[in-house]
């Protein structure tokens, strides 16, 4: 057996399904060991799109999300998806080929430092010295990733190394699952005493909140006690959004209606809330707002976030033991706090409906496509002024149903991850949103999903500019620049794909098409062409609400 087919063992110790990739001349021995095996291997159009895929298959799974590139151009192309899984924190094992031991040590043809190259986006990074070490090396790996919080791991493995023969009695290590520390008593004790005391606790739940599937614990603490609840854009579903404790989602740059409930609380307490996504400074501008931290890991020192107490540990067995000392002491919370909040915010959503003479806009589709998309859709967002939309103004009814990369924030994500997504559940209906400019980024991939035969709809809001970076500028300076963009026809570049087509021009055609494509659930890319005017309206429209609030 070659070091390269034990590699594939272990793979499938650990159960991997897909591999996500390109080929290359390094890693030939592992894409034959891969094609003897029980593991798909699946050419991508783009290394990029492999770690995409990787990642989401890792968010939405729970599992390590498993890419492969061969070295040099093909590492460089994996960074950006690494990098989203890194500030995402998602499970993804990356394993890269490199040229022969004997050329390491001297200039040499696509030779570059991997290993050094992925160490600031990776939790462990290595190259296998030995055949000896794979079975340990492919366990940390996926140990690694999967640990709390997770992210990404690699493995690098020279061509020579991969070909060697890997020894008698050197087999994969078995998985054990590992189970996260309940939280300290006092800490519990602690925290509950604070969410006695308050009148208005509010708790802000994040990406943590979904990972740990703590959000049955999160509905029955919310519901049972009465706490208003938002959730960060990567920690939509939390709860779901049909509930009375929901305020939706918190984290546009600008001040929304939700922030008048974080102004109002007396009390913050988040749950699984990672920094990266949204900066403590933009809901705690003053620093005064009294927090307490639940996670699985401690909270970083920042000066807007100081939490009075830190829960750290299982995040569901953090909730589990607040809902029943709560409930012991039977308490229960005004709703009329909150209440006006969340029907503001309803009302607001319902107020984008689209009228028969109108130009389409982003909020306006959003609104039909909840309509027409299952409670248990999912709905992958990219990286634009639609993900603001789509955060804001698609309610969300179940822990991942709504998938946004806010870490890295990439644009580019959201059609791999359709195909990941697709993989992952093959029942499902998935929906990638991406404007103009995201969609060209990886649109390559739509080859991919259809050789595999994946379904989703990939809806394209045209605005033929980069909208959201056009809405930033005119916020600041009064106009834009560098952003307008021509584009091909959507409809034709589809069908030059095999693939169904759609481009709706009346608020009709809109509706049956969304319906149809989404439905059908047949690979699809809709096109929806949007004004943008609906950006600098909700600016105003919310100043002129803080405006009423102060004078
Ligand atoms: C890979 C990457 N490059 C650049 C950016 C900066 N950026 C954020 S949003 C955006 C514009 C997105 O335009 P588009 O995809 O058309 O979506 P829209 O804003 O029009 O909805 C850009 C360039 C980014 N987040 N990711």
């Amino acid at each position: 057996m070659k070091v390269s087919d034990l590699l594939v063992k272990c793979l499938e110790a650990e159960g991997v399904k897909y591999v996500f990739g390109l080929p290359g001349e390094e890693n030939e021995d592992l894409l034959f060991s891969l094609a003897d095996s029980q593991i798909q291997f699946v050419p991508c159009r783009h290394e990029q799109g492999a770690a995409f895929m990787a990642d989401v298959w890792g968010r939405l799974s729970g599992a390590p999300g498993v890419c492969l590139s061969t070295l040099g151009p093909g590492a460089t192309n994996l960074i950006t998806g690494l990098a989203d899984a890194h500030l995402d924190k998602s499970p993804v094992v990356a394993l890269t080929a490199q040229g022969g031991l004997e050329r390491l040590q001297h200039e040499s043809h696509q030779l570059i430092d991997i290993v050094n190259m992925f160490r600031p986006i990776t939790k462990w990074t290595a190259a296998v010295p030995t055949p000896e070490v794979v079975p340990e090396m492919v366990r940390k790996a996926f140990k690694l990733a999967q640990a709390e919080k997770p992210g990404v791991t690699h493995i690098e493995l020279s061509e020579d190394v991969a070909a060697e023969d890997a020894r008698v009695n050197n087999v994969p290590l078995r998985p054990h699952p590992v189970r996260e520390p309940a939280p300290d008593r006092k800490a519990v004790d602690q925290a509950f005493s604070l969410i006695m005391e308050a009148e208005r606790p509010l708790i802000i739940a994040g990406n943590g909140a979904i990972r740990d599937r703590a959000s049955r614990y999160l509905a029955r603490l919310v519901q049972t006690h009465g706490i208003a609840t938002v959730s960060t854009f990567m920690g939509k579903g939390a709860i779901s959004d049909r509930l009375d404790q929901s305020l939706l989602a918190i984290g546009l740059g600008f001040k929304d209606y939700v922030l008048e409930a974080v102004e109002q609380a007396d009390l913050i307490v988040t749950v699984g809330y990672d920094i990266a996504e949204y900066p403590p400074q933009k809901w705690n501008p003053n620093g005064r707002a009294r927090i307490v931290h639940i996670d699985f890991a401690p909270a970083e020192v920042y000066m807007h976030y100081q939490p009075e107490v830190e829960v750290v540990g299982d995040i569901s067995g953090a909730l589990h033991a607040l809902d029943q000392r709560l409930m012991e002491a039977d308490r229960r919370y005004q709703r009329d706090w909150y209440a006006p909040i969340r029907a503001r915010i309803l009302g607001d959503i319902a107020g984008y409906e689209l009228g028969p003479d109108e130009a389409f806009t982003i909020p306006g589709a959003l609104n039909i496509m909840r309509e027409v998309m299952d409670d248990d859709s999912l709905l992958l967002s990219d990286t634009g002024s639609h993900k603001m939309w789509i955060a804001r103004n698609f309610p969300t009814y179940r822990p991942n149903g709504t998938v946004i990369s806010n870490g890295l924030a990439t644009m580019g994500i959201a059609l791999p991850g359709a195909v990941a997504a697709a993989l992952v559940d093959p029942n499902r209906q998935v929906v990638a949103a991406m404007g103009d400019g995201g969609f060209l980024m990886n649109s390559q991939e739509l080859e991919t999903a259809k050789r595999l035969g994946v379904n989703f709809t990939a809806v394209v809001f045209n605005d033929f500019d980069y909208g959201l970076i056009s809405w930033k500028q005119e916020m600041s300076k009064h106009r834009s620049v560098a952003t307008r963009l021509g584009n091909p026809d959507f409809k034709a570049y589809a069908e030059s794909f095999g693939i169904k087509g759609y481009r709706p021009e009346t608020l009709d055609e809109l509706r049956e098409q969304l319906a149809q494509a989404i439905q059908s659930r047949e690979l699809s890319v809709i096109e929806i062409r949007v004004s943008a005017q609906v950006n600098n309206e909700l600016v105003d429209k919310l100043a002129k609400y803080w405006e009423g609030k102060t004078s």
